[in-house]
């Protein structure tokens, strides 16, 4: 019945348009400033309590309302981003919000970024809009994506091959195993019944966990408390856990996100 009057309307439409000129379809690639949305998981390692990923900062009062990568401190790095996101409206009232990351579209596996948005990751690992709504939207052509996650104290990771978002719109659940590229490493923790996330402990911001994450980053801020990169298990403590349980079993890993070589 609905294909029938579809048929209908179109036909009586085409018999318009032909008699109008030809009909008003946009034709070659979408115009600038269409949008993709991609629907997606992701863990934190560190935030990671055996079943879901603690919401202390919310509840503390230090995550803060708009996204926190165009610091200084982010300068220099893959991580510094000037988007204007903010998440005033949603967080206030919001329970289960864990942090910001900053998810990156590529078109290869080591192009650079095509789009980049700043969103929040939920103690469930689905990621929101600062609106709260889910799913990352993108300033991107529908069109193939590798979709690059980062954040600011855990080593990013790519999906492991493209996201079609041809229609405007996919899904990726990094918490999957083998969902991640990798260069060889183990891109992801292994957090137990399936469950990947990303390794924490990179208080450095370089995609590398090594000792400086922790004789210098969270050394000089141990006993204090905020939102601190060498805060690792995301408690709004910055304590001797922070380094003993999430930055030491990943000590010597790399991101396997490939450095963008164009
Ligand atoms: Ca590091
Ligand atoms: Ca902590």
């Amino acid at each position: 019945m609905m294909r029938s009057l579809i048929a209908l309307a179109l036909g009586s439409f085409c018999a318009a348009a032909s008699a109008q000129g030809p009909p008003p379809f946009p034709t070659g690639p979408p115009a600038v400033g269409s949008s993709v949305v991609v629907s997606l998981d992701v863990v934190l390692g560190g935030a990671f309590n055996g079943s879901a990923m603690r919401t202390d900062l919310l509840e503390d009062g230090l995550l803060p309302t708009s996204q926190p990568y165009g610091a200084a401190s982010f300068s220099g790095t893959d991580l510094a981003y000037a988007g204007a996101e903010d998440a005033s409206s949603y967080l206030d009232g919001a329970s289960d919000v864990v942090d910001w990351v900053l998810v990156e579209l590529r078109t290869s596996v080591s192009s650079a970024p095509a789009a980049r948005a700043a969103a929040l990751v939920r103690s469930d690992g689905t990621v929101v809009r600062p609106s709260g709504q889910a799913g990352v939207s993108f300033d991107a052509s529908p069109g193939d994506y590798y979709v690059v996650v980062r954040h600011r104290n855990h080593l990013a990771v790519m999906s492991a091959s493209v996201i079609d978002l041809s229609s405007g719109a996919g899904s990726l659940d990094l918490t999957a195993i083998g969902a991640a590229h990798s260069n060889g490493g183990d891109a992801q923790v292994d957090l137990g019944s399936g469950v990947m996330g990303m390794w924490g402990g990179d208080g450095s911001a370089d995609g590398r966990l090594t000792s400086s994450d922790r004789n210098t980053q969270w050394l000089q801020d141990n006993g204090t408390t905020g939102y601190r990169v060498s805060d690792f298990d995301l408690n709004g403590r910055v304590t001797a856990s922070d380094p003993n349980v999430v930055w030491l079993p990943g000590n010597g890993r790399t991101s396997q996100v490939p450095t963008p070589s164009d």
